[in-house]
């Protein structure tokens, strides 16, 4: 864990990051009541960020509304933002940042909105398995999705599946097992995995009640070389 400059009563758990290989960094930002960002700023990382508990006051381009937990926020490159925690209960925030992959487009718009908006889509017809797109699904400004898979008791993927794509996941409800590559893990609510380009991957949900997992995926742009 680590405590940054310009945010003040935060613990900064840096769960994936370049160092490990990653193409973006995720945090867990664990917010004391009256803590967050000391004064709004701007840089040129695009952002997310989730709230797993509590709720924190968000301020963009000096607007300011209230995210409540499973709230969330998308950030394009040079938006000026402060997040605090106004409130008398620790607050804790995923947080993930990258350089945005500019191909001409104008860039997305922030995004501002809760997960209870967002519409529980059955891609494949498989019974029990859904997916929430939190961003915008399919618009190619976006060089990511952040989606909610969701698993009711039994439902799981047909296939491991393997692609070029990373993925950053945290475990929101449930639990199940997770292979990665040639490895079952275990995993509960709470837990985080990074899963770096074609790390073969499956989840198979356990336990009786629904499993999901908030899933970073980079999409829409072409390899580099
Ligand atoms: O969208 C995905 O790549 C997703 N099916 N991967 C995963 O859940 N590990
Ligand atoms: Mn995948």
């Amino acid at each position: 864990d680590s405590y940054l400059p310009r945010w003040e009563k935060t613990v900064v758990r840096f769960q994936a990051a370049p160092q490990l290989g990653a193409r973006f960094a995720q945090a867990r930002l664990e917010i004391a009541a009256g803590g967050g960002v000391r004064e709004a700023f701007a840089d040129a990382l695009e952002r997310f960020l989730f709230v797993s508990e509590g709720e924190v006051a968000l301020t963009l381009e000096g607007e300011t509304r209230t995210l409540a937990r499973e709230g969330y926020a998308y950030l394009p490159p040079h938006t000026r933002f402060a997040v605090r925690n106004e409130s008398a209960a620790p607050a804790a925030v995923l947080g993930l940042k990258r350089p945005y992959e500019d191909i001409g487009l104008p860039p997305p718009a922030p995004i501002v909105s809760h997960r209870s908006a967002v519409e529980k889509i059955n891609h494949n017809g498989t019974q029990g398995r859904t997916w929430e797109h939190l961003l915008s699904y399919g618009d190619m400004r976006f060089d990511m999705e952040m989606n909610i898979l969701s698993f009711a008791p039994g439902a799981h993927f047909p296939d491991v599946e393997t692609h070029i794509n990373e993925h950053g996941l945290v475990m929101l409800e449930g639990q199940g097992m997770y292979l990665l590559d040639q490895d079952w893990h275990e995993v509960w609510e709470g837990d985080f995995i990074w899963m770096g380009p074609y790390c073969p991957q499956l989840f198979y949900p356990t336990g009786w009640t629904p499993s999901a997992y908030l899933l970073y995926k980079d999409v829409n742009r072409d390899v580099r070389f």
